[in-house]
This record gives C-alpha cells, structure tokens and sequence, in this order.
C-alpha cells in the first residue's frame, strides 16, 4: 500500500476505460493469468479515467489505472507502471495507419500524405498536453503544424493540392488520437481537403474503415492491442504501417505507491 491506513480499506478496482480498448481487453486477460480474483476493472472512458487519476493524485490517495504511452499524464504526474513479468500487455509497438482499399484509387494526394504520415512519440506528446492545459484539439494542432514546418513539409512533398475534396478521418476519443487525427486533418487541409472527422468506438473505427464509411484512421495500435480488429476486418482494408513506434499499455499507479509488479495485487 502506500504506507497509510488507506490502503487496507481501498477498493479493489482497476479504473478502466472505454470497453471497446484493446487496453481493457489486455486487462482481462491480466486479471485471470495473474487471478486477481476479488478485483474489478471499471468500464467508462479515457476522460473519466484521467479524472480519477487527477483527483486521487491530488489526494495523494492510491489508485490504479489502464494507462498508455504516449500520454499526457507522464508529463504531468509522477507516475509508474506496474512490472508485466507474464507479459500480458505485449512489448512495445506501433500506431499504424489504415485507409479504405480503394482510397489510392479515389483520393490519390490524401493517399500518398497519410502514407508518409509519420511522427516521434515526443510529438504526439506534446500536442496531447497542449490540449489537456485547455487548447482546443484543432488549434494544438494547428499550432504544432505551424511550429513543426520541416517534418510537415516532408510529408506533403511532390503533393499537388486538391480543390475541397472531403475525407472522413475515424477515430476514438482516447487523448493520444485527438492529437494525432487532429493534426492529420490540418495536414491534409493544407492540401485543399475538406475534413470531416468522425468520433466513433473502437470496433466501429475498424468496420467503419472495412465498410468505406471512413476514409482512414491513424489509430491502429498493433501488433498486440488491436490485434482482434485486426484479424476480424483483415483483406478489407489496406495498412499504411508505421506512423509512430514505441508505444506501451499497462497498469499505471503513481509513483507514490510501494507496489511495483502486478503480482503484487494479489498479495
Ligand atoms: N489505447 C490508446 C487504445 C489504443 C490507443 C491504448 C487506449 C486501446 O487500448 O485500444
């Protein structure tokens, strides 16, 4: 515990997110292999959980959260994550972006950008804190484009400008990819795109890209996280790969608490 009479009567509750998450997902399955047996994971959303994390934080009271690198909350608060010794929640991997099969055909110049869409961990970062101290996502990014003219300029090179075609951009409303399909959207509208960005749950995101119905997304975390979408719409949709490596998920606690390893809850 943390040291205080607290921790003997916290509840046993992991603080979740949206259930579509591949995060909550990984959770589950972290719950039967390391049989946490009397412990709940809470459903509710990337907002609700870092509204938790803020007041307990505060508080100085313990908590534990799914959480997801890159995020704004490292930044902001001392945190940790749990040791994995199973392996649960997978190595570190890749945010990829995937597109409709016949966007190439349709929509050549949106193509070829988010094909070269590619970005730091430190970038997506820094957008997402820009925004959780109260910017607007759209003006973050904006800002972050105008301020990062070198790496945008590489992906919009030999590009030739289109007149108001429309591209609907999936995501879901998790903090790393407000930043990051906001910032694609100013990119592609540099271009002459007309965006539309459509804010869905994480199955959606996926069949919404398998249907046509979307355009694109930059928000598939693989090879682990969204490995069940993945297989379920594979063949109807096309992979862009990469836009950003060296993600991790987890559990997260705050450095103020003396357990380190997931094994320690069940003790
Ligand atoms: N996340 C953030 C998502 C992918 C992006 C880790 C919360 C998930 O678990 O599906």
């Amino acid at each position: 515990g943390c040291g205080s009479e607290q921790s003997n009567t916290v509840k046993k509750q992991i603080i979740g997110i949206d259930p579509g998450a591949g995060l909550m997902k990984a959770t589950g399955k972290a719950i039967t292999e390391y049989q946490l047996k009397d412990w709940e994971l809470v459903e509710g959303s990337g907002a609700a959980m870092t509204a938790a994390l803020t007041k307990a934080y505060e508080n100085k009271e313990p908590i534990i959260i799914t959480g997801w690198t890159p995020h704004w909350k490292f930044s902001k608060y001392d945190l940790k994550y749990l040791e994995d010794p199973k392996k649960v929640f997978g190595e570190a991997e890749d945010i990829n972006t995937i597109v409709r099969t016949d966007l190439k055909k349709d929509h050549p110049v949106a193509y070829a950008l988010l094909d070269s869409f590619h970005w730091e961990p430190a970038d997506m970062e820094s957008v997402m804190v820009a925004i959780q101290e109260g910017k607007d996502p759209k003006v973050a990014a904006q800002e972050w484009v105008k301020n990062n003219e070198d790496k945008v300029d590489k992906w919009l090179t030999d590009l030739q400008p289109v007149s108001g075609e429309k591209i609907t951009l999936a995501y879901v409303a998790w903090d790393s990819e407000i930043a990051s399909t906001n910032v694609v959207a100013v990119a592609l509208e540099k271009l002459g795109y007309q965006v539309e960005l459509s804010q869905v749950e994480a199955g959606p995101m996926w069949a919404g890209i398998a249907s046509g119905d979307a355009d694109a997304m930059v928000a598939g975390w693989l090879p682990t996280t969204h490995a069940d979408y993945y297989q379920e719409f594979q063949g109807k949709f096309e992979d862009l790969g990469a836009n950003l490596e060296g993600t991790k998920i987890g559990l997260v606690v705050p450095s103020y608490m003396e357990i380190s390893s997931i094994e320690d809850l069940n003790k």
